[in-house]
């Protein structure tokens, strides 16, 4: 492990509107840094002149790469050309860009996806490209292993300190709650509460409610990317995880007594469970000193909380 300093550095979070962007945001106001954000009216990251401009404009000396088209298991199924063409681009340009401009440092973020679709549990770094993906999530999935292969290639032929983080599956305040589009947890958040307001006799569970998930709040993501930019530096991906997995219909009974929903909880066959399992391993990652504080109930709890406030 090699240390870089924050202090005094002027830190680009390319995202900063979403839900990772912005825990990252937060996190950084305890660091003694500068943080610089530009919005998406200003600059289309898509755009390669752009996107170069902008950062040889605002030189930042460290880059944490956050922004990504990002979606649940049906907008992935639904939309597979934006999520490579989005992805492939907003990457490409950030992680160049960030080179020809002479970044210190960056993080590039991706996804527990990147994984072969029956990995050995709990997967390990090493299991990347030893095996086929899971169909639903492949495009996002290759642009992000991709995003590897970009931060290792520069890396490797100019000596660059870019790093990668692969974070499991996250929630938290500021996630999508659009159900069409959303991960699984704020979905079960949205259809739990509306469920209750509305004196409904069931909710509805995309799948068979079998597959296994792991969870890990933004916030404790935030301060494992900070925790990393500081002290990892190294050409292999590191996992973000909380090390624990539980089954959708498990996570869903659960957010129903957070909620206070008390009807049925009926399943929808037609749609898909995508990869069994995914569990990642936590051994590298806690290995350095780094483990999540904010518990799965907890997490739920606040972010409910959040819910109601904005979209209740
Ligand atoms: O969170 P989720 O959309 O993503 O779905 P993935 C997880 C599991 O929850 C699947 C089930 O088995 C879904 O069928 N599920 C049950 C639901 N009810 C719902 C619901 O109302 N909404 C949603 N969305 N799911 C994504 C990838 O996979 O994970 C992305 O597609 C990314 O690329 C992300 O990697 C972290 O875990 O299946």
């Amino acid at each position: 492990m090699s240390a870089y300093t924050l202090a005094g550095k002027r830190v680009w979070v390319a995202g900063h509107r979403g839900m990772v962007g912005s825990a990252v945001v937060r996190r950084l106001e305890r660091e003694d840094c500068e943080v610089v954000t530009v919005s998406r009216s200003e600059i289309d990251l898509r755009d390669q002149s752009a996107c170069r401009q902008w950062v040889s404009e605002v030189k930042p000396d460290a880059v944490i790469l956050a922004a990504a088209k990002v979606g649940g298991i049906l907008a992935n199924d639904l939309q597979p050309a934006e999520f490579l063409y989005d992805n492939l681009m907003i990457e490409s340009n950030i992680i160049d860009a960030s080179h020809r401009s002479d970044v210190e440092k960056l993080l590039f973020l991706g996804s527990s996806c990147i994984y072969p679709k029956f990995a050995e549990q709990p997967i390990r770094e090493e299991s990347l490209l030893t095996g086929s993906l899971e169909p639903t999530n492949e495009w996002y999935a290759i642009a992000k292993i991709a995003g590897i292969k970009l931060a290792q290639s520069y890396r490797k032929q100019y000596g660059r300190d870019y790093i990668s983080a692969m974070p499991t599956n996250l929630y938290g305040t500021g996630d999508n709650f659009d159900l069409k589009s959303s991960h699984v947890l704020p979905a079960l958040l949205r259809k739990a509460h509306e469920g209750k307001i509305r004196g409904e006799k069931e909710i509805v569970l995309w799948g068979t409610g079998s597959p296994r998930r792991e969870f890990l709040h933004a916030d404790d993501c935030a301060d494992a990317l900070v925790f990393l930019m500081k002290n990892y530096s190294g050409e292999t991906h590191v996992n973000v995880g909380s090390g624990s997995d539980l089954p959708i219909l498990e996570l869903a009974k659960l957010v129903c007594r957070i909620v206070g929903y008390e009807g049925e909880i009926t399943n929808d066959l037609s749609k898909p469970d995508g990869t069994p399992r995914k569990l990642m391993s936590a051994d590298k990652l806690r290995s350095m000193g780094w483990e999540p504080s904010i518990s799965l109930e907890d997490g739920i709890r606040s972010t409910y909380e959040w819910f109601v406030k904005h979209h209740g």
